[in-house]
């Protein structure tokens, strides 16, 4: 009895999981036709061609050693409904944004029971499962589109009158014309229809119940209605994080209101172009995040942090520049947002615009043995390890100090990243001075990417300078664990304060089913 109990309280836990519940993770993004195929098979796979590749939901669990070795605990995948099966002069839907019918599921990626096992494979590990998902329109390979051909919006009365998209200072225009062009029209959805917004509501509402969904990432949330979003976000049932691409932190600001969180493209846009070469400006950078932490409803604290996704070029074809990568790299890690890293980018991978940055993963042979991998596992390692010590690290912005053309650092107690874009092949001494960085009088940091020790001054404060163009994420020795992967030769000895209380955190979740053992087990001896 008491085990069912226990059980069915586990199994609630994995599902519709909340805002806070996904704030203490990272995800992983992929594209499913490119990240692993049922069968292990590497077969070639052109990205020019736009054309299926091979990739599967079957594929997604067999690689789940890999994604959770590199330390996420969540992942990303693209649209799983129904997609047109025409190949277009665009190529086919492989990406899976071209959506014919949401009420089935793209059989090119598996199939209803292939989707459960993933979510279940996935739970099994404490890991979520994110769906990316379309509202804003249906996709067509014909001008004007067959309206018959879709479902369950199936005549002309459930869209939007055709006209493509001219000008994005127009929000009306934004929201009631579509995307796409006459190659593939992308049909705009009827969403003040109340008839189209209850469809869609129970739609997601089934969805997610149906496939033990854990959070779904909305495509296109700024080419509908503002107001039609909470009501979808409460028939979901679980966390959302929208898509809203745009520059600017006071048009992005809105939406934060409307749904859990956003994707950060305002800093994406700053990250980018600070890091991409020595020339960037990191004031820029900071600039937008000191918008984005004010007019944002949780700060930046709600956000996706991320530095690629399918929509971008790769990082990696923008620079070859070792430093600069692993500096940009590090951002998402080492501030407010929930870190998110695009598939192939550990790799290296370097794929220009779309469709080129859609490369087939089993291409590179998931070999863990790279720089990039070992960088990526330090960095999910050490905002782990950052999260168990302080327990506001999650609710507390981050602060910057050190900010010039060429220098920031990022303070999230007691994580301290130093970052620089003078790239690789400067020879320049680079200086960070963080008076106030908060630590204790002499406390011992180590920079957990080279394991390199550093030593704050009586007044807690910090002051490095360095000439390797390189990154440093500094950690008190703390905080380190004697048996985790991350310099735990230099773990303090014994258990501070601030280890003791990481210990306590971690093991609520069973500190509360052994309360509950407890309980029971006092039940039936009163018996
Ligand atoms: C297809 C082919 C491509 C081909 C293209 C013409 O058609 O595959 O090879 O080049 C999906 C597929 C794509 C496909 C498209 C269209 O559908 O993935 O491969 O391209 O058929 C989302 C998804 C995206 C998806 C869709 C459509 C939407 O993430 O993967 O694409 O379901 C707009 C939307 C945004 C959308 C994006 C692709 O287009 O808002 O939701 N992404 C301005 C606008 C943005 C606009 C952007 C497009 O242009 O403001 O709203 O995004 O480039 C800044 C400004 C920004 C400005 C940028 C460019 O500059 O602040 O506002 O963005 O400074
Ligand atoms: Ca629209």
């Amino acid at each position: 009895m008491l085990r069912l109990f226990t059980a069915s309280l586990l199994a609630t836990s994995a599902l519709a999981a909340t805002a806070a519940e996904w704030q203490n993770r990272t995800i992983y993004q992929l594209v499913t036709d490119r990240f692993a195929t049922s069968d292990d098979s590497g077969p070639s796979c052109n990205t020019d061609s736009r054309q299926y590749c091979g990739g599967t939901w079957k594929g997604v669990i067999s690689k789940l050693d890999y994604i959770q070795d590199l330390g996420f605990d969540a992942i990303w995948i693209s649209p799983v409904v129904a997609n047109i099966e025409a190949n277009t002069s665009y190529g086919q839907a492989y990406h899976g944004y071209w959506t014919q019918d949401i009420n089935s599921l793209n059989s090119k990626f598996g199939t209803a029971d292939d989707l459960k096992s993933l979510s279940a494979a996935l739970h099994k590990r404490s890991m979520y499962l994110m769906v990316d998902v379309v509202v804003n329109h249906m996709a067509s390979s014909t001008d004007p589109p067959d309206y018959s051909d879709f479902s369950p919006f199936s005549t002309q009365s459930d869209f939007h009158t055709e006209c493509f998209i001219t000008d994005y200072s127009n929000q009306t225009n934004v929201e009631q014309c579509w995307l796409g062009d006459k190659t593939v029209p992308l049909a705009d959805l009827n969403t003040e229809d109340d008839g189209v917004v209850s469809k869609m509501n129970s739609w997601i509402k089934g969805l997610v119940s149906d496939y033990d969904i854990d959070g779904i990432r909305i495509d296109t949330v700024k080419h509908v209605r503002k107001d039609f979003w909470p009501d979808f976000a409460s028939s979901a049932g679980t966390f959302t994080i929208g898509e809203v691409l745009d520059e600017e932190p006071s048009y992005v600001a809105d939406y934060t209101k409307v749904i859990d969180s956003v994707l950060d493209y305002p800093t994406w846009f700053s990250l980018t172009a600070a890091f991409k070469n020595n020339t960037g400006n990191l004031t820029a950078l900071a600039a937008t995040v000191w918008q984005s932490q004010s007019s944002y409803k949780n700060g930046e604290l709600m956000t996706g942090s991320f530095l690629e996704n399918h929509d971008q070029p790769r990082f990696q074809s923008l620079t070859q520049d070792e430093a600069l990568i692993k500096n940009a790299m590090t951002w998402p890690f080492v501030q407010d947002g929930i870190p998110i890293l695009y598939y192939g980018q550990e790799q290296g991978y370097t794929g220009g615009a779309d469709p080129a940055n859609r490369e087939a993963l089993w291409l590179s042979g998931y070999v863990e043995d790279k720089t990039l991998v070992t960088h990526v596992k330090i960095l999910n390692g050490a905002r782990r390890l950052a999260i168990a010590a302080n327990s506001s690290f999650l609710t507390t912005s981050a602060r910057l100090y050190a900010v010039s053309e060429s220098t920031l650092a990022v303070s999230k107690p007691p994580l301290l990243a130093l970052l620089t874009n003078v790239g690789n092949g400067s020879s320049a001494t680079t200086t960070w001075n963080v008076p106030d960085a908060g630590y204790a009088s002499n406390e011992v940091l180590v920079d957990v990417l080279t394991c390199s020790k550093v030593t704050a001054d009586s007044n807690g404060g910090v002051l490095v300078q360095a000439s390797s163009g390189a990154p440093q994420v500094l950690l008190p020795t703390s905080a380190l664990s004697a048996s985790g992967s991350i310099c735990s030769n230099l773990a303090a000895q014994g258990q501070s304060s601030s280890a003791l209380r990481s210990v306590v955190a971690n093991s609520i979740p069973v500190a509360l089913a052994v309360a509950l053992v407890l309980l029971a087990s006092q039940f039936n001896s009163d018996f």
